[in-house]
């Protein structure tokens, strides 16, 4: 797809560099290259660590006091006087530093209300190599970002959850070079998500950072996986970016393990398509997370993948996981760091959230409400549970608006071309508890059809609500639900609608024959206030709620997964009384500091006996 601002883009590369270089920044959302997936097991060179930044609420770095500044005034340009009478108001070198990867709330306390831009810059060295492209990859930038390197604007991306790249190749030189990224974390009516939410608006530069090296013609993007209800045929495709003025080379895709070797021939554009099969699969499952080692060659260069293959389906009101009924015994999971507080990003934080998942004796996680870091998406690979996917469609989005639209479908194509080749992904979300209406509905099928088109082999669910009531019966026939493969419902029955006893004679029924995942119930407990069971905020009322729950989900016959809300207290805007919420919302089964409260023991039982 060549819009007329890409191809302005293109033009920029071809030498007037300053002009259209500002101008695809400003006109142009996603000026960003085809993003290249499986970075981690490329050959890469991390820009983690310490970055200059600069707090600029009033975007001086873009804007003069009467007009938008040239780009070459920008901050961008990464200025210093050059003389003893130059006039630079702003200076990298002399600005404290921030900590990449890391949200800026939880580093500077003049931070941590700040939703405005900050300008971050870093230098390194670097040796161009022959033959060699070069791309600075973003594992997220929470929520717009606009990158320069060495004083030329490169690209900018929208969404705050999902990776991008761009190619820099040619600005790039031997010695010193530097790259600024200005993140802006205002929240707008328009963007995904919306104004509101139940979650901290974290800034920044939250996941890695680094320069990925390739070949002038390299496997840009690949899908690997069992084909749909089949448990030896391994199908999928790869694309090259080919490269200017190259021709394309076959590729071999081998799984040693399994003795398969397969060498394709890509058309023009890049593409070929596979299917190969092998006999004996160690299928991938929670209770045996096998992941075979698969190399990827392609004219000289190799690198390695660890994909686990499993077959997902829905018959009837049955999940399948290779065949087998499954029950998704799962929990809601924000991604916010355990014990220090702030986003989650690193291998131990997804380790430990993981760890108190398997400890719960669950099978199942919940991402919530948007794509978290690759490597918790790797832990669940190599720790054995399934995950629930989501993009932050959340609560009020502005349905009718068709850049809202594109931007979401923008967002959900990023998080899927990321994640298609973890095995853990068993079902992508196109949202969470979004108000009926019919723009909304027609919103929602677009996403459903984007998921389906680029992930055929997966289920796809959403978060719904109850929307109407038949005395103590809820009926779950939201219209969505005809184009998910899961229904998936939040209810809070004893915390915000009615007591916990309440549960006891709630019935449930659907018009639809599918699976349900009970995808949200829960209630706030402060860890270490206890009570009677009637005194909110005490262990004793969340774990009553529980018990209730627990016994009325016993009851819904077409019940196949639970997510209750949620492992672990978040920050939260919105959770204003002092000594109980402190901007945290409470419903963890763990407080964020790790204490387990007497409703995770509860639900902990009823996993074991499920
Ligand atoms: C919900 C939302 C979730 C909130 C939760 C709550 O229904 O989906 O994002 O955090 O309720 O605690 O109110």
């Amino acid at each position: 797809m060549l819009s007329g601002n890409n191809l302005t883009c293109m033009l920029r590369n071809l030498g007037f560099v300053l002009l259209f270089s500002f101008y695809c920044v400003v006109a142009s959302g996603q000026s960003t290259t085809p993003p290249i997936t499986n970075v981690e097991n490329r050959t890469t060179i991390s820009l983690n660590g310490d970055w200059h930044a600069i707090i600029d609420m009033y975007d001086a770095g873009y804007n003069g006091y009467h007009a938008a500044l040239a780009a070459k005034d920008t901050f961008f340009a990464n200025a210093k006087p050059k003389t003893k009478r130059d006039l630079i108001e702003y200076d990298f070198e002399k600005s404290a530093t921030l900590k990449v990867p890391g949200d800026w709330n939880s580093q500077w306390p003049q931070l941590f209300f700040y939703e405005g831009t900050v300008w971050y810059e870093r230098s390194f060295q670097y040796q161009p190599k022959p033959n060699t492209r070069t791309f600075l990859y973003v594992g997220a930038a929470n929520y717009e970002s606009r990158v320069g390197v060495n004083g030329t604007i490169v690209c900018s991306h929208e969404g705050g959850f999902t990776p991008y790249n761009c190619e820099v190749t040619s600005l790039l030189h031997a010695g010193e070079n530097f790259v600024v990224i200005s993140v802006n974390a205002v929240r707008k009516r328009d963007r995904v998500p919306t104004m509101m939410t139940d979650w901290w608006n974290y800034g920044g530069l939250t996941r890695d950072v680094r320069l990925v090296e390739v070949l002038t013609s390299f496997v840009q993007d690949y899908a690997i996986q069992l084909k749909n209800a089949s448990q030896q045929q391994i199908q999928g495709w790869v694309k090259v970016d080919v490269g200017k003025g190259q021709k394309t080379n076959p590729v071999t895709i081998r799984i040693p393990e399994l003795s398969v070797e397969k060498t394709l021939t890509p058309d023009e554009t890049g593409f070929a398509k596979f299917d190969v099969s092998a006999k004996q699969i160690d299928l991938w499952s929670p209770e045996h997370p096998k992941l075979y080692k698969v190399e990827i060659e392609y004219a000289g260069n190799k690198f390695e993948d660890e994909i686990g293959f499993r077959t997902i389906e829905v018959r009837g009101k049955d999940i399948l996981l290779n065949g087998k009924p499954v029950f998704l015994r799962g929990v809601s999971v924000h991604e916010e760091a355990p014990f220090r507080s702030g986003r989650a990003y690193s291998d131990e934080d997804a380790k430990t959230l993981l760890g108190w998942v398997k400890e719960l004796g669950g099978n199942f996680v919940r991402l919530a409400h948007y794509p978290h870091n690759e490597h918790m998406l790797r832990m669940a690979d190599r720790m054995g549970v399934m995950v629930w996917s989501e993009v932050p469609v959340y609560w009020g989005i502005d349905w009718e608006n068709t850049a809202t639209l594109q931007n979401a479908k923008t967002q959900l194509t990023e998080n899927i071309t990321r994640d298609r080749n973890r095995a853990s992904v068993v079902i992508w979300s196109v949202g969470n508890e979004t108000p009926l209406s019919e723009p909304r509905t027609k919103f929602l099928r677009e996403l459903v059809q984007t998921a389906r088109t680029l992930d055929p082999t997966r289920l796809i669910s959403a978060a719904l609500q109850v929307q109407h009531h038949e005395g103590t019966t809820r009926v779950l026939d939201d219209p969505l639900g005809a184009y998910l493969d899961v229904l998936g419902c939040n209810e809070y029955i004893g915390w915000y609608e009615g007591t916990a006893e309440d549960a006891d004679q709630a019935v449930w029924k659907t018009p639809y024959d599918k699976p349900l995942v009970m995808s949200e119930f829960g209630a706030d407990a402060k860890f270490g206030f206890h009570a009677d069971a009637d005194t909110r905020w005490s262990e004793e009322f969340q774990e009553t709620v529980y018990q209730h729950q627990l016994k009325m989900l016993d009851k819904i016959d077409f019940l196949r997964g639970t997510s209750p809300w949620i492992l672990m207290d978040f920050r939260s805007p919105r959770r204003l009384i002092p000594g109980v919420q402190d901007y945290y919302n409470r419903k963890g089964l763990v407080s964020d500091k790790g204490e387990k409260k007497k409703a995770f023991y509860v639900l902990q039982k009823w996993y074991q006996e499920k």
